[in-house]
């Protein structure tokens, strides 16, 4: 392997410590202080790496090392350091940290590039907390105004502007749109192909898209008890059966679309009063445009079938999304070059999670490096790999970055 196994291994157990949680996971939702302390400690590596710290407006990092043709686009990896609520140790910090690792062995081997590399690690890719996911590779490559990101709140009010200027991160370099010579992001698939069919890593060539909705329904609050059911507008009733039947439609699309409501609220809660108004979300992917607009259709189509019946009021947001992406053949091959060097086996996929690869790729030639995680299993505090994919994940990001950073 060209890199150094134990030492990507500690800083990947050290980062595992911060925000971790009691269940082996990590809490790190993005401009938290958790987030602030992940990004401090890789600001200190960077720092002790010899990489020139530049930090935007939307607080994305790039740690970037000199080339030979210093202006030059540069080569890029990385991923994120947030994670969703009582995530993953290896979703996202895998990226950033085996690309630290990459620069750290192109340092020992004294190896100059003809383009300068950049570590990136990009703020909230994953969303919860402020909706949309990939908001500061989605600032960055254009498809999000930074306007629009500054104003997004959380569950409590806070404004992203604000939490990210408390945690000292709002850099003044523009997030904006800047040529990109080439992007790789290593990641754990998240999925379950790579370890059903025993195979080492993924190149991964393409990404699907996806849509984020907030539905709202609103009836009538009332007393359970003398209100006869014919009389009610029961948001709750409303809501359940239009979540049933969102359950129905991947089922109508394509054996590999996917919808799910990960989100849900209702008021007043109470276990003797008719709900009157719930909002649930919809994540729904795939990489067919036109299935996403049918599956949108469909979703609205059940949402105010449903609300008929119970003659509710409804709203249905949009809170964000991306269109599926079809990754660079050039980017792509370096990574496959990569396996066959080493001997890695290999098959090429799409990948159904959401990666600022998306929006990198809409600047530069873009490819991703996925390997197994255990059962397949992420955003769960169980996510857990062997080491040895890690190792393999960070050797083939290594040797494709140097690829992309000599092209
Ligand atoms: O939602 C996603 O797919 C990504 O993990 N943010
Ligand atoms: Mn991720
Ligand atoms: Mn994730």
């Amino acid at each position: 392997m060209l890199i150094n196994p134990d030492r990507f291994r500690q800083s990947m157990e050290e980062m595992a410590r911060v925000g971790a949680t009691k269940g082996g996971g990590v809490n790190r939702l993005t401009l938290s202080d958790a987030d602030k302390q992940a990004r401090d400690l890789f600001a200190g590596w960077a720092d002790g790496a010899g990489l020139e710290l530049r930090i935007d407006e939307m607080g994305n990092m790039f740690a970037r090392r000199a080339g030979r043709e210093n202006d030059a686009p540069p080569a890029m990896a990385g991923s994120h350091l947030d994670s969703v609520p009582n995530g993953g140790r290896f979703d996202g910090s895998l990226g950033v940290l085996a690309a630290l690792e990459a620069v750290r062995t192109l340092n020992d081997k004294n190896i100059s590039t003809r383009r300068p590399v950049e570590i990136v690690n990009w703020t909230n890719e994953e969303g919860p907390r402020f909706p949309p996911s990939m908001m500061g590779s989605g600032v960055f490559a254009g498809a999000i105004p930074l306007e629009s990101a500054y104003e997004a709140k959380d569950a409590e009010g806070a404004r992203f502007i604000d939490e990210l200027e408390r945690i000292g991160y709002r850099g003044d370099a523009p997030c904006t749109p800047r040529p990109v010579g080439s992007y790789l992001e290593l990641h754990i698939e998240q999925g379950p192909a790579l370890v059903s069919e025993g195979v080492q890593v993924g190149v991964v060539e393409g990404i699907f898209g996806l849509t984020w909705l907030r539905v709202t329904m609103k009836g009538e609050r009332d007393h359970a008890g003398p209100t006869p059911m014919h009389m009610r507008r029961d948001a709750l009733v409303g809501a359940a059966r239009t979540i049933a039947a969102i359950r129905e439609i991947p089922g109508k699309l394509h054996p590999e679309f996917v919808a799910t409501v990960g989100e849900f609220s209702l008021s007043p809660n109470a276990i003797n009063v008719i709900p009157d108004d719930v909002t649930f979300s919809v994540d729904f992917r795939h990489s067919d445009p036109d299935l996403l607009r049918e599956a949108r259709k469909l979703i609205e189509e059940a949402t105010h079938r449903e609300a008929e019946k119970e003659n509710l009021e409804i709203e249905i947001q949009d809170v964000g999304g991306s269109t599926p992406t079809a990754f660079d053949a050039n980017a792509a091959r370096a990574v496959r070059s990569a396996c066959e060097e080493s001997g890695y086996s290999h098959r090429s996929m799409w990948s159904a999670a959401g990666h600022d690869a998306r929006y990198a790729a809409d600047l530069g030639p873009t490819a991703m490096i996925f390997v197994p995680c255990v059962a397949g299993k992420s955003h769960s505090e169980e996510e857990d790999m062997d080491w040895e994919d890690a190792y393999r994940g960070c050797d083939v990001l290594a040797r494709g970055l140097l690829k992309m950073a000599d092209s």
